[in-house]
């Protein structure tokens, strides 16, 4: 059966995180770290962190829509960071950390959109995730990529990563690659 392949571009903190979670996904066929919405061509990791750039570290999936919908890499989207906070996941601060969804085409943005208000039903915090068109995407460094999975001692991946993964596999355990 050929897949149903559609591109997603999320942002909501540092990248290793999310990169981790959604790789576990099943129907997630790749994904990539990079960096998008900024002002500077082929930025580089010590430019975003200079935070003038204007870029956010995402990732970019390429998925099949038959076997995982937009929609529940949303939700996923949404248990992963806290898109009530301004330009920060928790000690990360930056624009480079701010929410953003970057929608691909006409119905990823109204499902964003839709998503964006039934949570902000069960929210007292305003949710400032940004969504806006996809520009172009710049792949980080190498060494970004599979960051979680290359560098499991390192201190942030250990003490950082590594519950919120535990969370999200619990969360989303029907969701996972066997
Ligand atoms: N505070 C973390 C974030 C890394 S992430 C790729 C660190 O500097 O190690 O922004």
């Amino acid at each position: 059966m050929m897949a149903n392949l559609q591109t997603a571009t999320f942002g909501g903190g540092c990248f290793w995180c999310i990169d981790a979670a959604f790789r576990r996904v099943n129907g997630v066929e790749s994904v990539q770290s990079g960096y998008a919405g900024g002002h500077t061509d082929n930025p580089t990791y010590q430019m975003i962190c200079r935070g003038d750039s204007g870029h956010a570290e995402v990732v970019q999936l390429q998925f099949d829509a038959d076997i995982v919908s937009f929609d529940t890499l949303l939700n996923m989207f949404f248990t992963l960071h806290d898109p009530t906070q301004l330009n920060r996941q928790g000690n990360d601060i930056g624009t480079q950390y701010r929410s953003v969804v970057f929608y691909h085409d006409q119905q990823q943005q109204q499902q964003t959109q839709d998503c964006i208000a039934q949570l902000q039903s069960q929210l007292s915090e305003k949710i400032v995730t940004e969504v806006s068109p996809a520009p172009e995407f710049y792949p980080a460094e190498h060494y970004h990529q599979d960051y979680y999975t290359e560098n499991p001692n390192q201190g942030y991946c250990s003490v950082m990563i590594a519950p919120k993964i535990a969370k999200f596999e619990s969360h989303f355990a029907a969701n996972l690659k066997h």
